[in-house]
């Protein structure tokens, strides 16, 4: 188990003591052990629905010419925000299939939230910044989750028995990405899957080095 902070710890706790409700930890590591953040796990069996009344805006921030976070999760049907909170103006985009649409240079928190109907991955650009990239996982249902910084994706409240669910990452080979697994969520605690990846290259483009934040 997993105990980053006591806080967690509590939750952990409380979550213990409600009914027959199991936990599902996906621990993501790299061949060399390290954590692998921004893993991205949903559960496609049994199929949840998305609630008729499903209203939730996600926020995908721009700070020193980089999405933050450059990962995020929303349920298929939400909308996203994309803050503008740089001193120069973004001109923010998506050419992806399932969500395209464009948000011409603007400053600070103008732009109207966007829609996001479709399920699949939202790849998010600028067009004034080549290396700014940002992904937006679409879910079919909110059973997914993305990993933190110690590689963990957790999913809470599920009723015991066999799920299937899917990976992504956004530097995940092909294979990794089509593969589905199956985890037997026990009635109480903690069910903990560990998944290795080998993750690509990172292929993003280097950022201009007039940027004053931190170079990669
Ligand atoms: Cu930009």
């Amino acid at each position: 188990m997993h105990f980053r902070n006591s806080l967690s710890g509590i939750l952990l706790s409380l979550s213990a003591i409600t009914a027959s409700a199991g936990e599902l930890q996906v621990l993501f590591t790299d061949n060399d052990g390290n954590p692998i953040k921004d893993a991205v796990i949903e559960i496609i069996n049994p199929q949840f629905e998305i609630p008729p009344d499903w209203d939730y805006t996600g926020v995908m921030d721009q700070v020193d010419e980089e999405f933050v976070n450059n990962v995020l999760i929303v349920v298929a049907g939400s909308h996203v925000s994309f803050p503008n909170s740089d001193d120069i103006q973004h001109h923010v985009y998506s050419f992806s299939d399932n969500n395209t649409f464009e948000l011409p240079l603007y400053a600070g928190n103008t732009a109207d939230p966007v829609l996001f109907p479709e399920p699949g991955v939202t790849v998010v650009g600028c067009n004034i910044h080549d290396w700014m990239l940002g992904y937006i996982y679409v879910g079919k249902s909110h059973m997914m989750a993305r990993s933190d910084d110690y590689g963990v994706s957790t999913i809470r409240n599920l009723e015991p028995g066999e799920y299937t669910f899917t990976v992504w990452h956004e530097r995940a080979r092909r294979n990794e990405q089509s593969s589905e697994h199956v985890v037997t969520v026990q009635a109480s605690g903690t069910t903990v899957h560990p998944i290795q990846l080998n993750p690509g290259r990172d292929r993003r483009i280097r950022r201009a080095p007039t940027g004053s934040g931190s170079a990669y």
